[in-house]
């Protein structure tokens, strides 16, 4: 593992391989981070985890290094509700660059408008006990219905609360995002429990979204295969409701680093033709993100 003098840990490869697939111009990863750089913007003191700094210049050359062309910058849990840290990397992107925020649900309109201003489009509503201290479903509710237009939730949850967490799911007045499919357990095939209950979801309501992200969280080592197989009839079941990213710098990953390049060869894996390929990779992000542009 590799940890630096002051504790904190890097859970990200500095040598990731160059794909053997190329992705077509205008590829989105539309699920990844920035951590600090942590002398500017400094960790939340809830945070669960003090990784090595990860900011946008890395990021950035991964980007052109995977031969992918925009990003969408998921706030991480360890900068908390200041998403400064966001905000940063989106503004040294040249426009290349979108996110998604977590904000304390007593979070000001005035507020909401200054991050769209910065290019922030949705909401992340995480669920993950050891990330967050606590995720008040009733306040979530309350911001979601007062989010700036065209916005929408990104959910972060494990399988086993799905259920418990349907009828807030349900009661979400914007289009959903669900992070990693919620989770499920691909080693059980594309017909396992989690995942009957994820496609029951979203049969349930047209606007919900998944992102068919982190073999290496979902399955136990390269190549994958078993999330290949799960996940692959997803993608072709629901072509545009599919997003993709790396989750680069891969948050709590440090003992089991995924090679970047390994996890851009997935894409044909999981979305096999050129149309599934541009639906995952550009028209599915460019409308959640970009929709100015897009339309
Ligand atoms: C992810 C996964 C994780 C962490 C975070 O915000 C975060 O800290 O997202 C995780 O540890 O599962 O989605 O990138």
């Amino acid at each position: 593992m590799s940890t630096d003098a002051q504790g904190r840990v890097r859970s990200w490869t500095l040598e990731p391989s160059v794909p053997r697939f190329s992705p077509p111009p205008g590829a989105v990863d539309a699920h990844c981070h920035v951590f600090g750089p942590a002398d500017r913007f400094p960790f939340s003191p809830k945070a669960k985890y003090h990784p090595q700094d990860a900011g946008p210049d890395a990021l950035f050359a991964l980007r052109d290094h995977l031969g992918l062309t925009r990003n969408v910058i998921v706030q991480a849990s360890c900068h908390g509700t200041d998403n400064a840290a966001t905000l940063n990397a989106i503004a040294a992107s040249n426009g290349l660059a979108r996110g998604v925020a977590v904000v304390d649900p007593a979070i000001s309109d005035e507020d909401l408008q200054a991050l769209h201003d910065g290019g922030i489009r949705g909401v992340r509503f995480n669920f993950l006990k050891r990330l967050v201290d606590d995720a008040p479903k009733d306040r979530f509710l309350e911001v979601a219905g007062r989010l700036p237009a065209g916005w929408h939730v990104v959910v972060y949850f494990e399988a086993d609360i799905l259920h418990e967490l349907r009828p807030f799911l349900d009661a979400l007045p914007v289009p959903v995002v669900v992070d990693h499919m919620g989770r499920p357990d691909v080693s059980l095939g594309p017909d396992g429990p989690d995942m009957r209950a994820f496609r029951a979801l979203l049969d349930s309501r047209p606007d919900t979204h998944f992102k068919a992200t982190c073999p290496d969280r979902l399955s136990e080592a390269p190549p994958w295969d078993d999330f290949a197989e799960a996940v692959r009839p997803l993608v072709e079941a629901y072509p545009d409701r599919c997003l993709w990213g790396t989750d680069w710098p891969h948050p709590n990953m440090e003992s089991r680093i995924p090679d970047d390049g390994a996890l851009v060869d997935m894409i044909p894996r999981i979305a096999p033709t050129p149309e599934l390929q541009r639906k995952l990779l550009i028209d599915n992000p460019m409308r959640l993100y970009w929709s100015e542009e897009w339309l």
